[in-house]
């Protein structure tokens, strides 16, 4: 009874999450250089717009471990930065394109276009700073359908910082945060014009938490335990106004 008490409660919020306007977060543009060493202090990063705390992507609950991302821009490129709460910091993977979904990891899924139709860009980075993108072309019965990952490389810098140490249960970790630059010239289709004001792109910002419990955590929630639903896809707004003025 109260499963089928839980299920009933779900299925009212779940159509308003359908029916709502998507998750819209606006983006502006750096004011000074941003240093990627995964450190957070520039004044652009403390004045970005965050997405929150991301929730539990299927039950759309509070997840134990909190977790927020940020996205800034300028003419060369898009900068993200992820602050993640963790207990227990995990990441053994450290080559670029392993399956690092299948450890801890923030992933960002985005398409300047429609997602559904023409596929999308996925970037996953984890606490080791270890780097995965590749292209969907296309999802089946949730799984994603990418070209061969070794055949899609975007120049990411990227860094991590670790409060806490990595690979080791036996301590308590507090938290690690991701700083990524994509250059635009990489990551827009070659005939995208410039980014004007206003310009919308798709995206979705998630983790993959596994110790000290699994958790899968979504901005926009796919409302099901699986993160390739295009059609759940957030937006990110572009502003040409300098953040913080
Ligand atoms: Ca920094
Ligand atoms: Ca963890």
């Amino acid at each position: 009874m109260l499963l089928l008490g839980g299920l009933t409660s779900l299925v009212p919020l779940r159509q308003n999450l359908l029916q709502d306007t998507p998750h819209q977060l606006t983006i502006f543009r750096t004011n000074g250089a941003i240093v990627i060493d995964g450190i957070l202090n520039e004044q652009s990063w403390l004045k970005a717009s965050s997405t929150g705390n991301l929730i539990v992507t299927d039950s759309l609950t509070k997840p134990q471990l909190a977790t927020s991302a940020k996205v800034l821009w300028d003419s060369t490129n898009l900068y993200i930065a992820f602050e993640c709460t963790d207990t227990d910091i995990v990441g053994r993977m450290t080559r670029r394109d392993d399956k690092l979904w299948e450890e801890e990891v923030i992933e960002i899924f985005f398409s300047p276009y429609s997602p559904e139709k023409f596929g999308y860009t996925e970037i996953e980075i984890s606490p080791a700073n270890t780097a995965l993108d590749l292209y969907v072309r296309e999802v089946r019965g949730f799984m994603p359908v990418a070209l061969p990952y070794n055949a899609y490389t975007l120049n990411i810098r990227s860094a991590t910082q670790l409060h806490g140490t990595i690979n080791n249960s036996t301590d308590r970790d507090t938290s690690w945060t991701v700083e990524m630059a994509l250059p635009l010239a990489d990551i827009q289709p070659v005939n995208l014009p410039p980014i004007a004001d206003g310009d919308k792109w798709r995206m979705n910002f998630y983790r993959i938490d596994r110790f000290p419990t699994k958790e899968l955590s979504a901005w926009s929630p796919t409302l099901v335990n699986r993160f390739h639903v295009p059609a759940r896809f957030g937006e990110v707004v572009f502003s040409m106004k300098r953040v913080g003025e």
